[in-house]
Protein backbone atom coordinates (compact mmCIF):
# COMPACT_ATOMS: atom_id res chain seq x y z
CA UNK A 1 0.00 0.00 0.00
CA UNK A 2 1.80 3.03 -0.73
CA UNK A 3 1.43 6.77 0.60
CA UNK A 4 -1.91 7.52 -1.81
CA UNK A 5 -3.54 4.51 -0.76
CA UNK A 6 -3.15 4.87 2.83
CA UNK A 7 -4.24 8.42 2.60
CA UNK A 8 -7.68 7.10 0.63
CA UNK A 9 -7.98 4.54 2.90
CA UNK A 10 -7.52 7.51 6.08
CA UNK A 11 -10.01 9.68 4.23
CA UNK A 12 -12.63 6.61 4.27
CA UNK A 13 -12.24 5.82 7.83
CA UNK A 14 -12.85 9.58 8.45
CA UNK A 15 -15.90 10.50 6.12
CA UNK A 16 -17.40 7.22 6.26
CA UNK A 17 -16.51 4.10 9.16
CA UNK A 18 -15.43 7.28 12.29
CA UNK A 19 -19.39 9.02 12.03
CA UNK A 20 -20.86 5.23 12.44
CA UNK A 21 -18.68 4.39 15.35
CA UNK A 22 -19.54 7.77 17.24
CA UNK A 23 -23.44 7.16 16.41
CA UNK A 24 -23.06 3.53 17.91
CA UNK A 25 -21.11 4.61 20.74
CA UNK A 26 -23.57 7.66 21.26
CA UNK A 27 -26.93 4.91 21.19
CA UNK A 28 -24.37 2.80 23.78
CA UNK A 29 -24.00 5.38 26.03
CA UNK A 30 -27.45 6.39 25.49
CA UNK A 31 -28.86 2.90 26.92
CA UNK A 32 -26.64 2.79 29.71
CA UNK A 33 -27.71 5.73 31.09
CA UNK A 34 -31.35 4.78 30.04
CA UNK A 35 -31.11 1.78 32.33
CA UNK A 36 -28.30 2.75 35.11
CA UNK A 37 -30.81 3.02 38.06
CA UNK A 38 -29.95 6.31 39.73
CA UNK A 39 -28.90 5.36 43.40
CA UNK A 40 -30.45 8.02 45.65
CA UNK A 41 -27.85 8.46 48.62
CA UNK A 42 -30.24 9.39 51.72
CA UNK A 43 -28.79 11.85 52.78
CA UNK A 44 -28.34 10.90 56.37
CA UNK A 45 -26.16 8.32 54.62
CA UNK A 46 -23.94 10.72 52.39
CA UNK A 47 -20.47 11.32 53.67
CA UNK A 48 -20.37 15.01 54.19
CA UNK A 49 -16.88 15.26 55.16
CA UNK A 50 -15.84 14.63 51.99
CA UNK A 51 -17.52 18.00 50.96
CA UNK A 52 -16.11 20.12 53.06
CA UNK A 53 -12.57 21.87 53.08
CA UNK A 54 -9.27 20.60 54.83
CA UNK A 55 -10.09 21.31 58.27
CA UNK A 56 -13.54 22.34 58.35
CA UNK A 57 -15.59 20.62 60.99
CA UNK A 58 -18.85 19.74 60.93
CA UNK A 59 -21.07 22.02 63.64
CA UNK A 60 -24.53 21.35 62.73
CA UNK A 61 -26.28 19.02 59.63
CA UNK A 62 -30.17 19.62 58.84
CA UNK A 63 -31.98 18.18 56.03
CA UNK A 64 -34.77 20.26 54.22
CA UNK A 65 -36.21 21.37 50.90
CA UNK A 66 -35.38 25.08 51.42
CA UNK A 67 -35.40 25.76 47.69
CA UNK A 68 -38.99 24.35 47.30
CA UNK A 69 -38.41 22.37 44.19
CA UNK A 70 -39.14 18.97 46.08
CA UNK A 71 -35.81 17.84 46.59
CA UNK A 72 -34.25 17.94 49.64
CA UNK A 73 -30.66 19.88 50.51
CA UNK A 74 -28.26 19.13 53.49
CA UNK A 75 -27.38 22.49 54.90
CA UNK A 76 -24.18 22.11 56.90
CA UNK A 77 -22.83 24.48 59.72
CA UNK A 78 -18.97 24.34 60.02
CA UNK A 79 -16.30 26.12 61.01
CA UNK A 80 -16.07 27.99 58.17
CA UNK A 81 -19.36 28.75 57.97
CA UNK A 82 -22.69 27.48 55.67
CA UNK A 83 -22.72 24.85 52.99
CA UNK A 84 -25.32 23.80 50.94
CA UNK A 85 -25.89 20.70 49.29
CA UNK A 86 -28.02 20.17 46.28
CA UNK A 87 -29.58 16.72 44.43
CA UNK A 88 -28.69 17.35 40.96
CA UNK A 89 -30.44 14.18 39.69
CA UNK A 90 -27.32 11.88 39.71
CA UNK A 91 -25.33 13.40 43.09
CA UNK A 92 -25.06 15.63 45.89
CA UNK A 93 -23.36 18.91 44.71
CA UNK A 94 -22.04 21.97 46.77
CA UNK A 95 -24.87 24.54 45.34
CA UNK A 96 -23.81 27.65 47.59
CA UNK A 97 -21.17 28.49 50.82
CA UNK A 98 -21.34 31.28 52.62
CA UNK A 99 -18.11 32.26 54.92
CA UNK A 100 -18.66 33.05 58.94
CA UNK A 101 -18.12 36.86 59.74
CA UNK A 102 -15.00 38.16 60.12
CA UNK A 103 -14.28 37.56 64.51
CA UNK A 104 -17.62 35.69 64.86
CA UNK A 105 -18.14 31.61 65.02
CA UNK A 106 -20.96 29.92 63.94
CA UNK A 107 -23.50 29.50 66.99
CA UNK A 108 -26.72 27.88 65.91
CA UNK A 109 -28.44 26.60 62.69
CA UNK A 110 -31.85 26.87 62.51
CA UNK A 111 -34.53 26.10 59.69
CA UNK A 112 -37.86 27.48 59.29
CA UNK A 113 -40.34 29.29 57.44
CA UNK A 114 -39.50 32.64 59.45
CA UNK A 115 -41.54 34.87 57.48
CA UNK A 116 -44.82 32.57 56.78
CA UNK A 117 -44.49 32.80 52.91
CA UNK A 118 -44.71 28.98 52.73
CA UNK A 119 -40.91 28.43 51.72
CA UNK A 120 -38.06 27.29 54.81
CA UNK A 121 -35.60 29.99 55.07
CA UNK A 122 -32.14 29.37 56.60
CA UNK A 123 -31.41 31.32 60.00
CA UNK A 124 -27.34 31.09 60.46
CA UNK A 125 -26.81 32.42 64.33
CA UNK A 126 -23.27 33.73 65.21
CA UNK A 127 -21.43 35.07 67.85
CA UNK A 128 -18.42 36.61 68.98
CA UNK A 129 -15.66 34.34 70.92
CA UNK A 130 -16.37 36.42 74.27
CA UNK A 131 -20.01 36.70 74.01
CA UNK A 132 -20.34 40.62 73.33
CA UNK A 133 -21.50 40.22 69.93
CA UNK A 134 -24.33 38.17 68.18
CA UNK A 135 -25.43 38.17 64.71
CA UNK A 136 -28.11 36.45 62.90
CA UNK A 137 -28.07 36.06 58.77
CA UNK A 138 -31.18 34.96 57.47
CA UNK A 139 -30.84 33.58 53.69
CA UNK A 140 -34.24 33.04 51.87
CA UNK A 141 -34.70 31.41 48.14
CA UNK A 142 -35.56 33.88 45.79
CA UNK A 143 -36.32 32.56 42.16
CA UNK A 144 -33.31 31.04 41.64
CA UNK A 145 -30.32 32.06 43.84
CA UNK A 146 -30.53 32.88 47.63
CA UNK A 147 -30.86 36.05 48.76
CA UNK A 148 -29.84 37.35 52.52
CA UNK A 149 -32.85 39.10 54.29
CA UNK A 150 -31.32 41.62 56.29
CA UNK A 151 -32.74 44.48 58.56
CA UNK A 152 -34.39 47.87 57.18
CA UNK A 153 -34.82 51.02 59.08
CA UNK A 154 -33.82 51.55 62.85
CA UNK A 155 -29.94 51.61 64.26
CA UNK A 156 -29.49 48.26 61.86
CA UNK A 157 -30.01 50.27 58.28
CA UNK A 158 -27.48 49.04 55.85
CA UNK A 159 -26.15 45.88 58.02
CA UNK A 160 -26.48 42.60 56.26
CA UNK A 161 -27.21 40.61 59.26
CA UNK A 162 -29.74 41.44 62.57
CA UNK A 163 -26.75 42.06 64.96
CA UNK A 164 -27.32 41.98 68.48
CA UNK A 165 -24.94 43.23 71.64
CA UNK A 166 -24.43 40.43 74.31
CA UNK A 167 -27.91 37.78 73.76
CA UNK A 168 -28.81 36.53 70.41
CA UNK A 169 -31.41 38.18 68.90
CA UNK A 170 -34.94 36.58 69.26
CA UNK A 171 -37.41 35.60 67.17
CA UNK A 172 -40.85 35.54 68.45
CA UNK A 173 -44.44 36.07 67.43
CA UNK A 174 -45.14 39.28 69.68
CA UNK A 175 -48.43 40.74 68.47
CA UNK A 176 -49.54 36.70 67.77
CA UNK A 177 -50.67 37.80 64.00
CA UNK A 178 -49.11 34.18 63.05
CA UNK A 179 -45.55 36.05 61.53
CA UNK A 180 -42.52 36.32 63.84
CA UNK A 181 -40.80 39.45 64.45
CA UNK A 182 -37.00 39.33 65.29
CA UNK A 183 -35.72 41.51 67.90
CA UNK A 184 -32.44 42.55 68.73
CA UNK A 185 -30.30 44.04 71.67
CA UNK A 186 -28.75 47.36 71.14
CA UNK A 187 -26.45 49.12 73.61
CA UNK A 188 -26.52 52.73 74.67
CA UNK A 189 -23.39 54.11 75.53
CA UNK A 190 -23.42 55.08 79.23
CA UNK A 191 -26.31 53.04 80.05
CA UNK A 192 -26.77 50.20 82.00
CA UNK A 193 -29.88 48.67 80.17
CA UNK A 194 -29.98 47.80 76.44
CA UNK A 195 -32.96 49.00 73.83
CA UNK A 196 -34.62 46.30 71.97
CA UNK A 197 -35.65 47.29 68.86
CA UNK A 198 -38.29 44.94 66.74
CA UNK A 199 -38.11 44.42 63.26
CA UNK A 200 -41.71 43.38 61.89
CA UNK A 201 -41.65 41.35 58.44
CA UNK A 202 -44.24 43.57 55.63
CA UNK A 203 -44.53 41.09 53.40
CA UNK A 204 -41.05 41.76 51.85
CA UNK A 205 -38.43 42.96 54.19
CA UNK A 206 -37.93 42.79 57.93
CA UNK A 207 -38.31 46.63 59.04
CA UNK A 208 -37.79 48.48 62.25
CA UNK A 209 -41.28 48.82 63.80
CA UNK A 210 -40.47 50.20 67.42
CA UNK A 211 -38.56 49.03 70.47
CA UNK A 212 -40.54 48.34 73.96
CA UNK A 213 -38.33 46.87 75.98
CA UNK A 214 -35.18 46.95 78.15
CA UNK A 215 -33.15 44.45 80.12
CA UNK A 216 -29.94 44.44 82.12
CA UNK A 217 -26.97 44.51 80.63
CA UNK A 218 -24.88 41.53 80.88
CA UNK A 219 -21.95 41.85 82.31
CA UNK A 220 -18.86 39.20 82.34
CA UNK A 221 -17.89 38.40 86.19
CA UNK A 222 -15.08 39.66 86.06
CA UNK A 223 -16.60 43.49 84.99
CA UNK A 224 -18.72 42.78 87.75
CA UNK A 225 -19.34 46.01 90.17
CA1 LIG B 1 -34.80 21.55 47.18
CA1 LIG C 1 -40.27 31.76 54.25
CA1 LIG D 1 -46.06 38.85 64.48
Amino acid sequence: MDIIDKAIMHLLFVLILNPLLAISCTKAEEELIAFSPIISPKPGELDVQSFLLPGEEILQQEVADIDNDGDEEIIISSSLGLVVLSWNGYNYVESWRAEVAVGKKVSELNIRDINGDGILEVLLFEASPDGREHALYIYAWRDTTYVLLNPKGGVLEGHEAFDSAYYPPIIRDLDGNGIEEIIVFVERPQVKYLNCPVYEWDGQVYRYNDFFFVMPRFRPKSESE
